[in-house]
C-alpha cells in the first residue's frame, strides 16, 4: 500500500520522501498500514499564513471576476487529467471505494465548471429608487480570506465546493483538512499550484494555503478576525465549537453539519427503484456520508415485502478492499467501529431487532475495521434513532398514515436530506410543501445521498443552516453592498423628509 500511495503522490506532484518526516502519521483505513507522515502547523504558523492570506486577498480581489474564473478553469483541467490518481488517493486515505473516490473528483470538476460560468454571472441587481434622479444598485464584493474546514469522508470535494466559489468571488483561501486525510489535501493544493503557475503573474502568492493539525490549529484560524468567513463541514459537535467562536467576533460562518436522513416508502412506491436507492444511500461510503440514509419510514402495507428484499440485497453486498472492487469498504477507524457497535447495543436495548452489523475480517486487510452494514427494525423512533452514528446503520420504522410518516421524518434534531418513494402525486407534493419535509434537501423517487453540485447543499436545525456548492450559495463568499447614486442637481431626502438649512 505504501508503494502504491507513493506512486500516486508522485503522479500528483508530491515528493513521497517529503511525506515521511512529519509529526502527524497517516494510516490507511484499508489495512491500517502507515502511508506517510506530514508536518503540522502550530498557532504561530497559522497566524503567519493568515497574514499572507490577507495580502493575497488585497491583490486577488481587484482582478476581474472572469479572469479569476480562468484560474478555476485551469484547476478543473488539472482535475480532469488527474482524476484517476486523485480518486485512488482518496480511496487509499479515507477508505471509500475507488468508484466513489473518482466520483468525488468528478464533483470537483463539476463545481469548477459551475464556478467558471458563475465568474461571469455574480450579478447584483438594480432596485427602483423612490427619489427622482437616483439609481440604486446592489453590488457583490469579495469578502476576504475564507477558512475552509473539511471532514475525512469527503476529503477533496468539500474543499472544491468552497475553494472554486471563493476564488471566483475574489477571496483568498486557507484550508484545514481533517487530520485523518492530509495527503489528499496536499495533493489538491499541488494541483491548484500547477494551475496558478499556468495562470500567470497576476495570481498573488499564497492565494491558497493549507494548515494541518488538530483542534488548536483550527481554533487559531476560527478565532482570527481577519478570516472573513469560516466554512465548516463536519460533525454537529465540531459546528457547536466553531459557530459560537466565529459569532463572538461577528465573523461569518457557513456550517454544513450532521444529517439523520430518512426515506419514506409509501404504499404506491416502486420498490424496484426504492431498493437500490435505499441500499446505495445506506451502505454507500460505508454509511459515512452526511447524506447517508439512516432511517426508513415504511408504510405497513409494503413493510413485509420490502424488508426481506432489503435484507437479501444486503446479503449480496461485497465488503472488502475498496481498491479491489468491493461495494463497501472499511470504516475510518476503530473509534468509528466501536461507535457503531455501541449504537447497535443501544438500539437493541430500545427493542430493536438487529440484522448484520458484525465485524468482517478481510484477508490481507486485517488491520482495517470492516463491518456488515446493519438493518435495525425498531418498534418506534426512539432515542438512539435520533442520533447520527457515522456508520452503515439503517433503522426501519412502520407507519400507517401519511401525517405520521411526515411527523417522524421531521422529528429528529438534524435537517439535511430526505426523500419519499411514492407514485401518489398528492403525497409527493405534500412532501415538499411548506408543512412537508423540514430538510435542506427533499427528494422524490431518488435517495437521500449523491446530490448534484448545481443545487445549494446543506440543511436546517443541527445541520447548521449553511449552503455550499450550487444555486446562489456563492453569495456567502461575498459581501453585499447597496449603493445609491444621485445624478440629479437636487438633494431630495428619502421618506419625503424636509430638512431646511
Ligand atoms: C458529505 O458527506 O459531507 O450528496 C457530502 C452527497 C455528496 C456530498 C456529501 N454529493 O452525498
Amino acid at each position: 500500500m505504501k508503494t502504491k500511495v507513493a506512486n500516486l503522490l508522485k503522479e500528483l506532484y508530491l515528493d513521497p520522501a517529503d511525506l515521511t518526516v512529519g509529526n502527524l502519521d497517516v494510516t490507511t483505513p484499508i489495512n491500517g498500514e502507515f502511508i506517510g507522515s506530514v508536518g503540522t502547523d502550530i498557532p504561530s504558523s497559522v497566524t503567519h499564513k493568515i497574514e499572507q492570506s490577507v495580502e493575497a486577498f488585497k491583490a486577488w480581489r481587484s482582478l476581474p471576476a472572469p479572469r479569476r474564473g480562468e484560474l478555476v478553469r485551469l484547476l478543473g483541467d488539472e482535475l480532469r487529467t488527474h482524476k484517476d490518481a486523485l480518486g485512488a488517493l482518496v480511496s487509499a486515505e479515507c477508505g471509500k471505494i475507488l468508484e466513489e473516490g473518482k466520483g468525488e473528483v468528478q464533483e470537483m470538476i463539476d463545481i469548477c465548471e459551475f464556478a467558471v460560468g458563475l465568474s461571469r454571472a455574480i450579478n447584483g441587481q438594480t432596485i427602483p429608487s423612490e427619489r427622482p434622479g437616483h439609481h440604486m444598485r446592489e453590488y457583490w464584493q469579495p469578502i476576504g480570506p475564507v477558512g475552509i474546514i473539511s471532514a475525512f469522508n469527503f476529503p477533496v470535494a468539500v474543499w472544491s465546493w468552497n475553494a472554486a466559489l471563493a476564488l471566483i468571488c475574489g477571496d483568498s483561501i486557507i484550508w484545514k483538512p481533517s487530520e485523518k486525510t492530509p495527503l489528499t489535501a496536499l495533493a489538491c493544493q499541488a494541483l491548484l499550484e500547477r494551475a496558478i503557475a499556468k495562470f500567470g503573474d497576476d495570481a498573488p502568492a499564497n492565494l491558497s494555503q493549507v494548515i494541518i493539525g488538530h483542534a488548536d490549529v483550527g481554533e487559531t484560524m476560527v478565532d482570527d478576525e481577519r478570516m472573513a468567513l469560516i466554512s465548516a463541514t463536519g460533525s454537529t459537535r465540531m459546528g457547536r465549537a466553531v459557530g459560537p467562536r466565529v459569532a463572538a467576533r461577528f465573523g461569518k460562518c457557513l456550517l454544513e453539519l450532521g444529517g439523520n436522513n430518512a426515506i419514506i416508502v409509501a404504499p404506491t412506491a416502486d420498490l424496484d427503484m426504492a431498493i437500490p436507492g435505499i441500499v446505495f444511500g445506506a451502505v454507500g461510503t460505508a454509511g459515512q456520508r452526511c447524506t447517508s440514509t439512516r432511517r426508513l419510514i415504511v408504510h405497513d402495507s409494503v413493510y413485509d415485502n420490502l424488508v426481506p428484499r432489503l435484507k437479501k440485497a444486503y446479503e449480496s453486498i461485497s465488503i472488502g478492499d475498496p481498491l479491489s472492487g468491493a461495494l463497501v469498504g472499511p470504516l475510518i477507524d476503530k473509534d468509528s467501529f466501536d461507535a457503531m457497535q455501541r449504537a447497535l447495543d443501544a438500539a437493541k436495548a430500545e427493542g430493536g431487532a438487529v440484522f448484520g452489523g458484525e465485524k468482517v475480517t478481510v484477508e490481507g486487510c486485517e488491520g482495517g475495521y470492516y463491518a456488515k452494514p446493519a438493518i435495525v427494525e425498531m418498534p418506534a423512533q426512539s432515542e438512539s434513532v435520533c442520533e447520527e452514528t457515522f456508520a452503515p446503520i439503517l433503522y426501519i420504522m412502520k407507519y400507517s398514515e401519511f401525517e405520521e410518516a411526515m411527523t417522524m421524518q421531521n422529528d429528529v434534531p438534524q435537517g439535511l436530506s430526505s426523500s419519499i418513494f411514492t407514485n401518489d402525486m398528492r403525497e409527493a407534493e405534500m412532501f415538499i410543501c411548506s408543512s412537508g419535509s423540514d430538510c435542506g434537501i427533499a427528494n422524490v423517487n431518488i435517495g437521500t445521498s449523491g446530490a448534484e453540485i448545481g443545487g445549494a447543499f446543506g440543511g436546517e436545525k443541527e445541520t447548521g443552516g449553511g449552503r455550499e456548492s450550487g444555486s446562489d450559495a456563492w453569495k456567502a463568499y461575498m459581501r453585499r453592498q447597496t449603493s445609491t447614486v444621485n445624478y440629479s442637481r437636487e438633494l431630495p431626502l428619502a421618506q419625503g423628509i424636509k430638512f431646511d438649512i
